[in-house]
């Protein structure tokens, strides 16, 4: 069991201002913030990240939206991180999400649902190397 997780504030989020607000429920949920960057993806870097998806009928949509306009990534740390902050998050669809999370808080639809949070120890692994060098993480 890994103690770190992945996350982004996607461009809807962003986009609306709620940023703050979702930092500040990730941190009152116990988590440590070990790295952080505003960026804006390309497509292509859009693209290989969400790689998983490339078959799915919805990965064109998927890519056009995360490259959009800039987001915020983070190294979170927890124990049992993963776990909890998929937890945390909510479930894909923000009308499926339980009271009290931050998809039921901040998500709009399934496509555009404010939030990413990794779904395994290897992938938050993978994904955290996608975005931070070993120098940008405390
Ligand atoms: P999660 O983000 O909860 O791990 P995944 O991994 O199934 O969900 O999907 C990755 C991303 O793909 C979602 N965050 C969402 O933005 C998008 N997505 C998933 N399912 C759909 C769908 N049916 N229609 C449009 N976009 C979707």
């Amino acid at each position: 069991m890994s103690n770190r997780t992945l996350t982004m504030i996607k461009p809807d989020a962003m986009k609306r201002g709620y940023a703050g607000g979702i930092l500040d429920m990730m941190i009152n949920g116990g988590f440590r913030v070990v790295a952080l960057k505003q960026l804006r993806l390309t497509a292509e870097k859009a693209g290989e990240f969400y790689a998983v998806h490339k078959e799915r009928p919805f990965y064109g949509e998927l890519v056009e939206f995360m490259s959009s306009g800039p987001i915020i990534a983070a190294i979170l740390e927890k124990e049992n991180a993963v776990a909890d902050f998929r937890k945390l998050i909510g479930a894909t669809n923000p009308v499926n999400a339980e009271e009290g999370t931050i998809r039921k808080k901040y998500a709009t639809s399934v496509g555009e649902n404010a939030v990413h949070g990794s779904d395994s120890d290897e992938n938050a692994k993978i994904e955290s190397d996608f975005f931070f060098s070993a120098l940008e993480r405390f």
